[in-house]
């Protein structure tokens, strides 16, 4: 017996199984009233309106429904608004999604700021040491305070990962901030059709911030490439605690970034996109930044103070010596560790603090992205260092590729 599936049925109850798995409600049935509710009144307005902004799942939905029914989707689209946008009802304590637009985040228009909003996921003390190592070098939580930072820690929720496990797709709308605890994952662009692995993490560092921050969808696919464990932070308390924070930054920042020679040719906005996701780290005299020979992670600007920049030079046998050697020093508005990130070679000196000193800290992520029409400075400083380095050990092997 072959049963007649109604015109228009496969859409709406995709379109609210989407609405459900993003929003996770309490009350399946309530959510329900309220979704179809909503639908009924768009769909009776739309007829006689203009678009609204289409919610990337339910345009995504349109697109599978285009693939498989052909021609039908004119009729399927009577019943089903193709300009259709759920507004979800007010505030949910949980997970509570906003809709999709690409303009720039206004945190004072943030409603995210009910106190009552606070989401806590409990954790046994072996997970909360596990999730507190994660996070302790997590850039975006550099400039928290401690009680909001304590704040985040209670909202991540564990996530186990599987082997070629697709974490966050290109396109789709941002719902959690991830940090990584361990893993291998790509990342993956796709561009004119073609996909691209164009970088990756290993073990360390975070992502998934982008889409949060600016209400943009998904810049980037992340892959699992083994299995893997992750801490994840939901939309809403990443609004309410790191955006916030985020417009206290620009205030902060401003004045300083847009003195640093470096970053003189980047536009505005440019530079307030560094300040987004930067961190700051402070050192006392003789603690050590960086360290010749280590696998490079990040970059660093010199807010105050001073860094002495040491190097261990190769012996004629080509062995490094232990003894160090000062090559430079940095102070307010100068950088440092550039070398091994654009040449792609483990730290070329070692770096130390000379007295109290505090650095803003970019991932070597966020470097690619936002510095790359910085490169040709960059590039033109680094063929200083080789003239310096001929002059001063008689070679420039640490700098050949
Ligand atoms: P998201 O919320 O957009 C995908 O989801 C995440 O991938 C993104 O936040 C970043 O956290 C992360 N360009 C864009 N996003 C990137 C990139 C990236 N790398 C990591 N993500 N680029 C690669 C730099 C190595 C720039 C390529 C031109
Ligand atoms: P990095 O990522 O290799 C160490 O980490 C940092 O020290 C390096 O990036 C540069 O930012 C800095 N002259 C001035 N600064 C240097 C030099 C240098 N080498 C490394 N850094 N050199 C000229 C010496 C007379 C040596 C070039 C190898």
């Amino acid at each position: 017996m072959s049963v007649e599936v109604p015109v228009g049925l496969t859409d709406l109850l995709k379109g609210y199984t989407l609405e459900v798995l993003k929003q996770r409600p309490a009350d399946l049935l309530e959510f329900a009233v309220q979704y179809f509710t909503c639908l009924r009144e768009q769909r009776s307005s739309t007829r006689s309106c203009s678009r609204s902004p289409v919610t990337r799942a339910v345009a995504f939905d349109q697109d599978s429904a285009q693939t498989d029914s052909g021609d039908e989707d004119e009729e399927e689209d009577d019943d089903f608004p193709e300009d259709f946008t759920f507004k979800p009802p007010p505030p949910s304590k949980n997970n509570r999604r906003v809709s999709v637009c690409a303009e720039a985040y206004n945190p004072d228009e943030d409603e995210d700021d009910a106190s009552d909003s606070r989401v806590v996921h409990p954790k046994t003390d072996q997970q909360r040491h596990r999730l507190q190592e994660a996070c302790k070098d997590i850039l975006l939580f550099k400039t928290l305070e401690q009680d909001q930072f304590n704040e985040v820690l209670d909202s991540m929720f564990e996530v186990l990962v599987k082997p070629q496990e697709c974490i966050i797709n290109q396109g789709d709308d941002g719902d959690n901030f991830y940090v990584i605890e361990r893993g291998v994952y790509d990342i993956v662009i796709q561009k004119d059709g073609v996909s691209r692995c164009v970088g990756h993490y290993d073990n360390k560092g975070s992502f998934g911030e982008l889409a949060l921050m600016y209400n943009t969808p998904r810049a980037a696919t992340i892959m699992s490439t083994q299995e893997g464990a992750l801490w994840a932070l939901d939309r809403a308390t990443f609004h309410r605690l790191i955006v916030k924070n985020n417009a206290k930054k620009r205030k902060m920042y401003e004045s300083f970034i847009e003195s640093v020679p470096l970053l003189k040719s980047l536009q505005l906005s440019e530079r307030m996109k560094i300040v987004d996701v930067l961190g700051m780290k402070s050192f006392k005299n003789g603690d050590q930044i960086i360290r010749q020979g280590d696998e490079a992670d990040c970059f660093y600007i010199v807010e105050s103070g001073e860094v002495k920049i040491m190097m261990r030079s190769k012996t004629r046998a080509g062995q490094r010596s232990n003894e160090e050697v000062e090559i430079a020093r940095c102070t307010r508005g100068q950088y440092f560790g550039e070398l091994a990130l654009v040449t792609n070679k483990p730290r070329a000196a070692s770096v130390y603090a000379s007295g109290e000193t505090r650095c803003l800290v970019i991932d070597v992520q966020a470097f690619e992205r936002l510095l790359g029409s910085c490169k040709e400075i960059l590039q033109r400083n680094i063929s200083h260092y080789e003239h310096q380095l001929v002059a001063l050990f008689g070679s420039s092997d640490d700098l050949k590729h």
